[in-house]
């Protein structure tokens, strides 16, 4: 069982958010927005069941799943759309597929020297995030 990603999570870095903003079609108002954002994450499981919440003062996105199971996501909030998504463990990897209009669309958790890493993917667009613990 890879290192539990569960907890409460800040944000340290944030690299490429603009290229993954405009690459899910997101309006130049509101990517100047979401760039001066400090995102949270919150991470919950309950048996096979997860909760992730990225939290900020201007939206939230919150989402459950439960491993290896297709589920229908609207990225709220987002860029709204509607995907087939599922999330498996690579590894240490949490990995997301998220099929949909926005072609290699997906995204990947993991745990690297006690900090919480995620990268956001679309189109060729890569945006990278790495988060401290603060609970
Ligand atoms: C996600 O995380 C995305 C979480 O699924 C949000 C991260 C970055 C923003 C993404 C797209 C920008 C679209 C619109 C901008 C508008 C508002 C920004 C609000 C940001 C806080 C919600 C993957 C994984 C599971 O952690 O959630």
């Amino acid at each position: 069982m890879p290192a539990s990603l569960c907890g409460t999570w800040e944000i340290l870095s944030n690299i490429n958010l603009e290229g993954y903003m405009i690459a899910l079609g997101i309006g130049l108002s509101t990517r100047k927005i979401a760039l001066k954002l400090k995102q949270r994450k919150v991470i919950e499981q309950v048996r096979d069941k997860y909760v992730i919440k990225t939290l900020s003062t201007f939206r939230n996105y919150v989402f459950s799943f439960r491993m290896d199971e297709e589920f229908d996501e609207f990225t709220k909030g987002l860029d709204e759309r509607h995907c087939k998504s599922v999330v498996t463990w690579e590894g240490n990897r949490m990995v997301c597929i998220q099929k949909g209009e926005k072609k290699n669309r997906g995204w990947a958790h993991w745990i690297e020297d006690d900090k919480l890493h995620l990268e956001l993917y679309c189109e060729g667009q890569t945006c990278k995030q790495v988060f401290k613990r603060v609970a």
